[in-house]
C-alpha cells in the first residue's frame, strides 16, 4: 500500500485490514517520506500488530523523496516477493478500493491459477461512487478505452489499481525493468503480464471516492499516462 500524506485515511485502513479473517495477511506500508507523518503513524501502527510468536504482520518502507505511485508499488511487491509473499495485492490508502473483496480475488487466483485478478469497476457488477460526475466518470472510461485499444487487450479495467498478483507473474514482469513513474504503472503492468502469456480475471467492485486527503493527481502524471501506451506497443514490436 502507498502513502503519501495520507494521515487521515491510514489508521482507518490498517485496522480494517488487519481485522479481517485472513490468515498469513501481511501489511506492507510504502511511504516517500511524507510531510503529514503518514511514516512516523505507520511505524507506530506496526508495533500493535503482531502474530502469535511475535513476528510483524506489519512493516513499513520508508523511501527518501517523493517518487511517483509507480515506483513506490514497484518496489513494495519487489519486497514483498523477496520476503517470500505468494500473492500480492495492490491496494490505495484513500478508501477508495473495497478490501472485502479480497477473499473472493484470492479465491479465483486460487481456483483458476491466474496470474492477475484485477478488482474492476467496469465488469458486470462494477460500480463507480456517486460523488463522481458525469465528466470524471466519461474521463475515467475514456482514459480505459485509449489505452486498450492502443495495446489491443481484452481487460475491461487495465487502469485499475486494485489489483492481485501471483508471485510468479511479479517475477516475470521483472519489476526492476517497469518504466512508469506515476498511474501508467497500472497500464504497463497489466500490459506485460498478458504478453508474458498469464491469464487475467476480473472481479467487480464498487470504487468509493477518497473522503479524506488529496489527490496525487497532476499534469505530469497525466501526461506519462498518455504516453505510455504508445511507448510499451512500440517497444513490443507491434
Ligand atoms: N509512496 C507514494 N505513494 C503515492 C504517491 N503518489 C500517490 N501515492 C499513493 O497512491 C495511492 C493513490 O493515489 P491517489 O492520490 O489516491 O490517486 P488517485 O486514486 O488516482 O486520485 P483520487 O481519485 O483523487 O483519489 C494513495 O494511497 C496515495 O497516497 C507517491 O509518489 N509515493
Ligand atoms: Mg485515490
Amino acid at each position: 500500500m502507498p502513502t503519501y500524506n495520507e494521515a487521515g485515511n491510514l489508521p482507518g485502513m490498517v485496522e480494517l485490514l488487519m481485522g479481517l479473517d485472513q490468515p498469513g495477511l501481511r501489511l506492507l506500508i510504502v511511504d516517500d517520506s511524507s510531510p503529514d507523518g503518514t511514516g512516523k503513524i505507520a511505524d507506530e501502527l506496526a508495533e500493535g500488530f503482531l502474530t502469535e510468536d511475535g513476528k510483524p504482520r506489519m512493516s513499513v518502507l520508508h523511501r527518501t523523496a517523493k517518487d511517483g505511485l509507480g515506483r513506490a508499488y514497484a518496489a513494495g511487491m519487489a519486497k514483498a516477493v523477496e520476503d517470500g509473499a505468494e500473492y500480492v495485492l495492490q491496494m490505495d490508502a484513500d478508501g477508495s478500493h473495497p478490501a472485502g473483496k479480497i477473499a473472493e480475488m484470492l479465491g479465483v487466483a486460487r481456483s483458476t491459477g491466474a496470474g492477475l485478478v484485477v478488482g474492476s469497476r467496469y465488469v458486470p457488477g462494477g460500480t463507480l461512487s456517486d460523488a463522481w460526475g458525469a465528466h470524471r466518470k466519461l474521463l475515467s472510461r475514456w482514459a480505459n478505452a485509449y489505452a486498450s485499444t492502443i495495446l489491443g487487450t481484452r481487460v475491461r479495467d487495465i487502469t485499475g489499481g486494485f489489483n492481485l498478483w501471483s508471485a510468479g507473474a511479479l517475477k516475470a514482469i521483472d519489476l526492476a525493468s517497469i518504466g512508469s513513474a506515476g498511474y501508467s504503472f497500472q497500464v504497463e503492468m497489466k500490459y506485460k503480464a498478458l504478453r508474458r502469456g498469464f491469464q487475467v480475471m476480473e472481479v467487480p467492485i464498487h470504487f468509493e471516492d477518497r473522503t479524506v486527503g488529496e489527490s496525487k493527481m497532476n499534469l505530469a502524471v497525466q501526461l506519462e499516462s498518455i504516453a505510455m501506451p504508445w511507448k510499451l506497443r512500440a517497444r513490443a514490436g507491434k
